[in-house]
């Protein structure tokens, strides 16, 4: 096992990572910008480092940095979180010929997720079911047309450098084909450096659901089930729910079984989550994301696995800790992102947290590094925490829910708890009837 960690992140997902760390037993190394020198994160470690100004890029993104960090504290390994460098294949590989752990995948599957086209092709030899569309890239108009014949309209040019949604034309005809088609390759050109792009059919009305895994490496891996992350406005995640409200035991035993087969032929090792679109009872393969995950305590709640400590293992070489047939599905979770933003107009809005007073009681888990008197600096994510509440049930947890948001209080910023506290009350969200588009119609015709 390792004997000291360096956690190359801030905020809430700093403070998760160390407490995986602290109750494993290993030291911790925190890094930081000059604009986190007061942070929760910088306190609570055994080590902490300064690693430069507040832009990313100069800090939280400063390979040469964050390595010499490692280099002057000795520590054996790096926790990435998520965002910065958690899908960096450079800085996996980096690490490794420091002789430094990255605790996470290996460079080479990185690299074959972060292309979207090779991911596809991937997951499609692995058995995993792909939306249908282009074999590959496309760059000619006839073989577009073509495709999007043979696939019927609509359809979606995506670029394979792009991913999280950006970098996409949707397509109803022909004539619109052409134009998305040149639009698409010189936005993801200018964008990404990479022109290529690739044709799938178009769903209109999907549910986004993301299945959990956990590769050992060796050709071992599990299933967590999976999360329903529908509720997102511009392709932020809004509101994560573990189970989905749209599938039943059989159809997540199945879409499971298949990703955890999927990524243990890969070789894969530590957490990742395979990315679907599902509509009409089926599922279509978009993207692979091969970090931990902002909503991966929904997961935790109905599992009762921590995922870091499962991370931490496999990079250390001690393997999983349960096999698939040690892992159940228990009640519901569902989590809702706290975000220092005005609640209808999603402004950021930073600046200091006077009051910082969270909700407690049986099935609420509050993840942040906020504290009454903190000043949240207006250079990194608008997240400021995460609420997740665990019930035996759907109905228990929204009723939990709703009692834990009345509880909460952060005064000093605007939030996005308002937003929450109107969604709990609902009829479409307690019914669990909502699609990836819900939430945006929802706040259109909001009075
Ligand atoms: C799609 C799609 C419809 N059909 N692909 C957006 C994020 C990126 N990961 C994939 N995305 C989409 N791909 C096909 N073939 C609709 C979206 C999409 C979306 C997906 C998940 C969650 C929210 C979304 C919002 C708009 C569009």
């Amino acid at each position: 096992m390792f004997q000291k960690i360096l956690i190359a992140n801030r905020g809430e997902i700093a403070l998760r990572i160390l407490r995986a760390a602290k109750e494993l037993g290993i030291q911790t190394v925190a890094v930081h910008s000059t604009a986190d020198a007061n942070a929760m994160h910088v306190r609570l470690a055994d080590e902490s480092v300064c690693i430069g100004p507040p832009p990313s890029r100069d800090s939280y993104l400063n390979i040469h940095q964050i390595v010499a960090a490692c280099e002057i504290t000795g520590a054996d390994a790096i926790h990435p979180g998520y965002g910065f460098l958690s899908e960096n294949a450079k800085f996996a590989d980096i690490l490794a010929a420091h002789n430094i752990t990255f605790i996470g995948p290996s460079g080479d599957h990185i690299r074959v997720m972060g292309d979207k086209i090779e991911a596809k092709r991937t997951a499609k030899r692995l058995g995993i079911p792909v939306v249908p569309g282009s074999e590959g890239g496309v760059t000619d108009e006839g073989e577009a047309k073509r495709i999007a014949a043979d696939i019927g309209y609509p359809v979606i040019i995506k670029a394979s450098a792009g991913g999280g949604g950006r970098g996409m034309k949707v397509a109803r005809d022909e004539t619109e084909l052409s134009v998305a088609l040149d639009t698409a390759r010189t936005e993801a050109a200018a964008a990404f450096g990479d022109d290529a792009v690739y044709i799938e059919k178009y769903l209109e009305k999907p549910r986004h659901i993301e299945v959990q895994i956990l590769g050992d490496g060796r050709g071992n891996a599990v299933h967590l089930g999976e999360r329903d992350c529908s509720l997102q406005r511009r392709h932020q995640k809004v509101w994560e729910e573990a189970t989905s409200p749209a599938l039943n035991g059989e159809e997540r035993s199945k879409i499971g079984d298949t990703c955890a087969k999927a990524v243990a032929d890969l070789g894969y090792s530590g957490a990742g989550t395979i990315e679907f679109l599902y509509e009409n009872g089926k599922f279509y393969f978009i993207e692979m994301n091969t970090r931990l995950q902002v909503e991966h305590p929904v997961t935790e709640a109905i599992t009762g696995i921590d995922l870091v400590h499962e991370q931490i293992r496999v990079a250390s070489g001690s393997g999983l800790s349960v096999t698939q047939d040690d892992i159940r599905f228990n009640g519901h979770a569902i989590e809702c992102r706290i975000n220092a933003e005005d609640a209808r107009t999603f402004v950021p809005s930073p600046g200091t947290v006077t009051t910082f007073h969270t909700p407690g009681g049986l099935g609420v888990r509050v993840d942040s590094a906020v504290y009454s008197g903190y000043k949240i600096p207006p250079y990194y994510d608008s997240l400021i925490g995460k609420l997740i509440v665990h019930g035996r049930n759907r109905v228990e947890c929204m009723m939990r829910l709703r009692r834990a948001l009345d509880e909460f209080v952060v005064d000093g910023i605007n939030t996005t708890l308002p937003l929450f506290r109107d969604l709990v009350g609902n009829p479409d969200i307690a019914n669990g009837d909502y699609d990836i588009h819900w939430l945006e119609k929802y706040l259109a015709q909001k009075p």
